[in-house]
């Protein structure tokens, strides 16, 4: 039995006013698909069964390093921040995972687990944090943490990730997920060799104690916090640790993190045919590692990101890379946003699927550029919004995300029992 915050009957009634239309819509769609060679049902299925993580820092409002200006009834803890990720999950019923961050989100194991399951919820990849300070610890991260030059504070890194580990046995997450802001802000601060030497020793520590079941996902990024080198630069260093670590270490993919005009979709297909592509932080950036909405800057691009992974799923055995968002948000509500990026990563993947693998691959094979690119286009203007909206129809989801949201009224109802707060844990990692 699933508990809902948003009222069912709420959002039959959105429903009911617009079920008609999207009726007449997705028929129409379909008439069109059919003249494709494409089944729409099909597609409508896979799409329902794409799911794609929530992170739990995602529901607090973010900040820059500038100002954080906080929303209406944020969060007060991560047991709110589970309330909130369950109306995303009951509204667009493709966000049936939270991923929980350490030390940020700490609370009774089984306390966690009961709060989830109560709206059929689970837990996905567990994150670490050794880029800022949890009060009270011993070791400062100022310098570095997993590949500090001071071994006691690589063992209190190692230790955190160690411990990570437990608690997520503990809720049934199967996954780590380790990013560090190590690096350094002046050239010859660090030996690079030695610095990465230290960092894999940790992560050898670490990936010794994860169980059989589990993997690690290694996240790059070029730069920031630290902005003249970082440990974890880029996906050929990312490629080198999971290679090192061993068959269950994998390189997430963040699409913020890479330098501007980067062919993410080439890195993409590279790891996934070397058999180390884990998964993908989705959100979107116009200059750096902006944390905007997936899909509001540059969709065509998330799109291509799905073309890899289509042809991925083809070409290999095994292939079942995580998702998960992750984004800050700054001036939006922070549930209004997750819900749209969670239904455009939906879009990115359904459109994905109408290309026709046989026709781009002709055309790749005859060198006729303008054929290939042109069959890439053709599926990814197509207007897939009747398949999402049929498939969370079916599923006690909300046709119109941001309308029945509002119509619920939800926001307002949590204002009045979450003071405001400052500060807080909206963060950008
Ligand atoms: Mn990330």
């Amino acid at each position: 039995m699933t508990d809902h915050i948003i009222d069912p009957s709420i959002i039959e009634a959105e429903n009911a006013d617009r079920v008609d239309d999207l009726h007449a819509d997705y028929e129409s769609l379909g008439e069109r698909l059919d003249r494709r060679g494409i089944d729409i049902d099909t597609i409508k299925a896979k799409v329902a069964e794409f799911n794609v993580a929530v992170p739990s820092w995602g529901v607090g409002t973010g900040g820059t390093r500038f100002a954080r200006f906080p929303g209406l009834g944020e969060p007060r803890d991560i047991f709110d921040k589970i309330e909130d990720c369950a109306v995303i999950a009951q509204l667009t019923q493709a966000t049936n995972t939270v991923s929980l961050h350490i030390p940020w989100d700490k609370a009774d194991p089984n306390r966690l687990k009961q709060a989830a399951s109560r709206f059929s919820l689970g837990f996905d990849a567990m994150n670490s944090n050794t880029f800022s300070d949890a009060k009270g610890q011993l070791q400062s991260y100022k310098f570095g943490s997993l590949s500090s030059a001071d071994a006691a504070t690589r063992q209190q890194a190692i230790e955190h990730n160690l411990e990570c580990i437990e608690i997520g046995k503990t809720i049934g997450s199967k996954a780590l997920t380790v990013w560090i802001g190590d690096g350094s802000n002046f050239p010859g601060q660090t030996n690079f060799a030695t610095q990465f030497e230290h960092y894999l020793d940790s992560m050898k520590a670490v990936y010794a104690e994860l169980p059989d079941d589990w993997r690690i996902y290694t996240e790059h990024k070029m730069y920031e916090p630290a902005f003249y080198s970082t440990v974890v630069q880029d996906w050929g260093t990312n490629y080198i640790i999971a290679k090192e670590l061993g068959d269950k270490a994998y390189c997430l993919v963040d699409l913020g993190h890479h330098a501007p005009n980067v062919n993410i979709e080439m890195i993409v297909s590279r790891l996934a045919q070397f058999g180390k592509l884990g998964g993908f932080h989705f959100n979107d950036s116009k200059y750096g590692d902006d944390d905007l909405d997936a899909g509001a800057i540059d969709p065509y691009r998330l799109f291509l990101v799905f073309n890899e992974l289509v042809d991925a799923e083809a070409r290999y055995a095994d292939f079942h890379p995580a998702h998960m968002l992750d984004q800050s948000h700054n001036v939006t509500d922070p549930i209004e946003s997750l819900m749209l990026s969670a239904s455009d990563v939906q879009r990115a993947y359904a459109q994905a699927l109408l290309v026709n693998r046989d026709a781009l691959q002709g055309a790749q094979s005859a060198n006729d550029a303008l054929a290939a690119t042109q069959e890439l286009r053709h599926a990814y203007r197509t207007d897939v919004e009747p398949i999402l909206a049929m498939a969370r129809l079916e599923k006690g989801g909300a046709i119109d995300l941001l309308g029945t949201y509002r119509a619920a009224g939800y926001r307002a109802k949590v204002a009045e029992i979450r003071p405001a707060v400052e500060g807080g844990s909206g963060g950008i990692v």
